[in-house]
C-alpha cells in the first residue's frame, strides 16, 4: 500500500497550488487552475470491477486461515481490535459484522442523543485514541458518540494485519472434539461459519445457500445483547449443548452492570472469548444502558484474554 501524499494544502480559494500528476500519462494537472478543462484521470469499468474483486477475495483466500476473528464490530469488539492491532502486528485478525455500517449501538450515546458518557477509568483509553472528552469529575463527555467510533474505526482499519468483512455474518462455530474428564462431549471453538448477511436473512425463503467458513484457533464473540442480531454466539453454545442455558441479561442498574461486564469477559469454552454487551446474557449482568466505558474495557480485557489463549 503506498500513502496518501502528503504536503498538499487543499483550499478552496487556492485550488490552483494543488498539483496532481495523472497515472502513466504523467500529466500534471492544476486544479482549478481551469474547470473548463479539468478532467479525471482515464478508467474502464473493468478496472474498477477488478481493484475491488481482486483485492476482496485475496483477502478471503488470505483470512480463511485467521488467528484471531472478532464477531461484532460495535464498541466492544472494535476496542478488542484496537489493542490487539496496536499489540500484535503478527496476528492475522479478521472482523466479522452482520451491518453494512460498522460501530454497532456507539454512533449515538442514548436514545437519540448526540453525546456519549464514559465513566473513569475509560478516559485512559480515550487518551489512547486520541478523543477529546470533557471532564466531568468521575466520567467524561465525549461530545459526538460518532467521533470516538469512527476515530476508533480509522485507526482499526489502518491496521494491516486486521480486515473487516462487513455485511457479513456469522451463521454458525467451527468445533472440534476437546472431551475433558467431567464432560465427554465438549467441544473447543475452531473457526466461524459466515455468509452474507442479505443471503443469512433468506434461509426461510430460499434453499441451498450454504455458508463460507473460516478458521481460527480462537473466536472473540461481542454481538451485543439479545436481539435479532445479538447474543448470537452463547445462543448457540446453548443449542449446540456446550452450555446449560443462559442467565439472561437483567434490568438497568449503572452501578453494577459496568463493573460485572469488564470482570465477566472472559473465555467462556475453550476458543471463544466473549465480551461487551454478549457477557451479560451468560452471567446474568444487568445492563448500563447509554454508558459506554464497560463497552472499551471489556475490549480491553478480552485482548488481554487473547494474548493469555494465544501466548504473549
Ligand atoms: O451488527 C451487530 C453489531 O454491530 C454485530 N453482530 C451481531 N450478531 C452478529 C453475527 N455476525 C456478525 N451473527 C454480528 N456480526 O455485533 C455488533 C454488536 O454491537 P453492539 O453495539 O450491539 O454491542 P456491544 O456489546 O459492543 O455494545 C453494547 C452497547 C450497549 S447496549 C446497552 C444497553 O442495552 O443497556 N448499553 C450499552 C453501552
Amino acid at each position: 500500500l503506498s500513502s496518501a501524499p502528503t504536503g498538499t494544502n487543499l483550499d478552496v480559494k487556492n485550488l490552483g497550488g494543488l498539483k496532481m500528476t495523472e497515472g502513466s500519462h504523467a500529466k500534471t494537472i492544476e486544479l482549478g487552475k481551469d474547470w473548463e478543462s479539468f478532467t479525471f484521470a482515464p478508467i474502464r469499468e473493468s478496472q474498477v470491477s477488478r481493484a475491488m474483486t481482486r483485492r476482496y477475495f485475496a483477502d478471503l483466500d488470505d483470512y480463511a486461515e485467521s488467528d484471531i476473528v472478532i464477531v461484532g464490530a460495535g464498541s466492544c469488539g472494535l476496542s478488542t481490535a484496537y489493542m490487539l492491532g496496536k499489540q500484535r502486528p503478527d496476528l492475522k485478525i479478521a472482523i466479522i459484522e452482520a451491518g453494512v455500517a460498522p460501530g454497532g449501538g456507539a454512533w449515538l450515546g442514548g436514545q437519540l442523543f448526540s453525546a456519549m458518557v464514559m465513566r473513569k477509568p475509560a478516559d485512559v483509553f480515550l487518551n489512547d485514541l486520541g478523543v477529546p472528552y470533557e471532564d466531568e469529575g468521575d466520567f467524561v463527555v465525549v461530545k459526538h458518540a460518532a467521533l470516538f467510533t469512527s476515530t476508533l474505526l480509522s485507526k482499526v482499519l489502518s491496521f494491516p494485519n486486521i480486515k473487516l468483512f462487513n455485511a457479513t455474518a456469522v451463521e454458525d462455530l467451527i468445533t472440534r472434539p476437546a472431551p475433558t474428564p467431567t464432560d465427554p462431549h465438549a467441544v473447543r471453538i475452531a473457526g466461524v461459519v459466515t455468509n452474507w448477511t442479505l443471503v443469512s436473512m433468506h434461509h426461510d425463503d430460499q434453499s441451498c445457500m450454504d455458508p463460507n467458513t473460516i478458521n481460527a484457533p480462537l473466536v472473540i464473540s461481542a454481538t451485543g445483547h439479545d436481539g435479532p442480531f445479538g447474543a448470537f454466539s452463547v445462543k448457540r453454545l446453548v443449542s449446540m449443548q456446550q452450555m446449560e442455558r443462559l442467565g439472561g441479561m437483567r434490568g438497568l442498574d449503572m452501578r453494577t452492570a459496568e463493573d460485572a461486564i469488564v470482570k465477566q469477559t472472559r473465555e467462556v469454552v475453550k476458543g471463544l472469548i466473549v465480551g461487551g454487551m454478549e457477557i451479560s446474557e451468560v452471567d446474568g449482568a444487568n445492563r448500563m444502558g447509554p454508558t459506554f466505558g464497560a463497552m472499551a474495557l471489556s475490549g480491553v480485557k478480552a485482548a488481554e484474554e487473547a494474548l493469555k489463549v494465544i501466548g504473549e
